[in-house]
């Protein structure tokens, strides 16, 4: 970077942080967007007059909501809640609902920021939005779930809406959650508006919605060693998490011929050198969809090994799907998995890496399929839900995998629009000039609003 770019992301950094004290993750979001974006930003003098980039880093408003519950036993509990409405230049807030005891409104706020990006990227019409609540669901009762989830809604129905904000889910928010959030929502307004994506088939859900964010990343890796001249085939590839995203990634690259050899949860991993095939999958689903159990029993199960309290970045792999959380890959581990082999990351969950490991992927030019690029597809098929919701019709599993396919590969296509370097394609790059176009051309449009 230039010294005048320097000073220009350090200048508009300390603007970012002294109106967000307390939010590292949110600053780190920004920090990423803000360094790749500041070239591009300051060629364009009609952005910069209308100060474009400092109001999409501020969310247009937040909602934050106590959520009183009562548990098994009879005892009144409570939880805080966010919803954070961050830009609807390009369509109604869109984005899903974490509930993790480590969300805070600095997570939320960086999730919905980058939320904004992604969905600009789908080229379908939605904005960007993300909530949730500190409120953990391991250890509950089914009826524990349903009645905060209630709880929740009763207030979260005022200000969300088809036209307005339609949630998702996302950590901690899967099938079982959908179910009682839709539920209340229906009661509370009295109508059966298709305001939540990820919903149950038998109400309205979308084929391949459950697969989306996984398969799309693996697609996306797909479409970054095409572009290479390479495939998936053989490919032996790293995965973190047991949930929605990292389980459709293996099953995924088990179809395509690559191998995973890992997968996590926040107590360890397990390598499994023979790969993870779709007969064990089948059990990992079960495990943790139904019994709800730790990833250490696969270890004991199928006799492989198991790394308590680690993440799987040691682990030799031509590719690593990061599909956990954030801030799961440091300095450290890019650095190790690019001296192991890895010539690619996709990342299935938001902000896996730390600004240090995007700077070690950088620095050595692999293949980095940032998450608001290579992670698009579970919201984009959120659209496709929405789009059968407004016609009254449901599409076949491949009519929607097949609109997914295309949807990554112009994601793809995007990123080497806006990011080809030469003898590589910055990712980063081309990810954040492509997703803040859309959104900053309409936003001039609107004047000052
Ligand atoms: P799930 O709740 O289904 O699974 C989350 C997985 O990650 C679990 O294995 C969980 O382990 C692990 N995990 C969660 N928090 C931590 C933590 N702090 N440390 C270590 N492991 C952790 O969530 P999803 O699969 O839906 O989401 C995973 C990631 O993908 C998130 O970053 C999410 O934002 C992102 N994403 C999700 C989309 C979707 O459609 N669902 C779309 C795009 C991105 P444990 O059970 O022990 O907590
Ligand atoms: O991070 C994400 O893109 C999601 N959790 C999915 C959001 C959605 O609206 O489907």
């Amino acid at each position: 970077m230039s010294m005048n770019i320097d000073a220009e992301v350090k200048s508009f950094m300390d603007g970012v942080k002294q109106r967000s004290p307390g939010e590292p993750e949110f600053i780190q979001a920004v920090q990423e967007v803000v360094e790749s974006l500041m070239p591009f930003y300051l060629e364009h003098p009609e952005y910069v007059k209308e100060q474009i980039l400092e109001r999409m880093t501020e969310p247009d408003r937040v909602f934050i909501f106590r959520v009183s519950w009562e548990d098994d036993n009879g005892v009144a509990r409570f939880n805080r809640a966010w919803r954070v409405q961050f830009n609807n230049s390009i369509g109604p807030y869109k984005g899903g609902l974490r509930f993790h005891p480590t969300v805070n409104l600095s997570v939320l706020k960086f999730l919905g920021f980058e939320q904004v990006f992604k969905n600009s990227l789908t080229g379908l019409p939605m904005g960007g939005g993300k909530g949730g609540a500190n409120f953990d669901p391991k250890g509950k009762s089914d009826r524990e779930v349903m009645r905060f989830c209630q709880s929740l809604m009763t207030e979260l129905s005022r200000h969300i809406g088809e036209d307005t904000d339609v949630p998702a889910g996302d950590i901690g928010v899967g099938a079982r959650e959908v179910g009682y959030l839709f539920g209340q929502y229906k009661r509370v307004v009295n109508e059966w508006t298709p305001t939540i994506t990820g919903k149950g088939l038998s109400y309205g859900g979308s084929l391949i919605r459950a697969e989306a964010t996984g398969y799309g990343t693996v697609y996306f890796v797909q479409n970054m060693l095409e572009h290479r001249g390479d495939g998936m085939k053989g490919k032996v590839c790293t995965v973190s998490g047991s949930g929605n995203v990292a389980i459709y990634t293996i099953e995924k690259l088990t179809q395509l011929g690559a191998k995973a050899v890992t997968a996590s949860d926040s107590s360890g991993f397990i390598y499994d050198r023979d790969g993870i095939d779709a007969e064990k999958l089948a059990w990992i689903k079960d495990l943790k969809e139904v019994r709800r159990g730790r990833i250490k029993e696969y270890a004991e199960k199928f006799g492989c090994e198991y790394h308590e309290g680690k993440r799987p970045w040691s682990v030799p792999c031509d590719v690593a799907f990061p599909s956990a959380t954030q801030n799961e890959i440091n300095g450290k581990e890019a650095e190790e998995l690019v001296k192991n082999g890895c010539i690619a990351v996709g990342e299935g969950a938001n902000m896996p890496s730390d600004l240090d490991a995007v700077k070690i992927y950088l620095k050595n030019k692999i293949m980095y399929g940032l998450g608001k690029a290579a992670n698009a597809g579970g919201v984009a098929v959120s659209g496709l839900e929405q789009s059968q919701n407004s016609l009254r019709l449901s599409w076949s599993r491949e009519e929607v995998d097949s609109k997914l396919v295309d949807i990554m590969k112009n994601i793809h296509a995007k990123c080497v629009e806006f990011g080809d370097e030469g003898d590589w394609v910055n990712y980063v790059k081309g990810a954040n000039v492509a997703g803040f176009v859309k959104v900053a051309d309409a936003m001039l449009a609107y004047g000052v609003v």
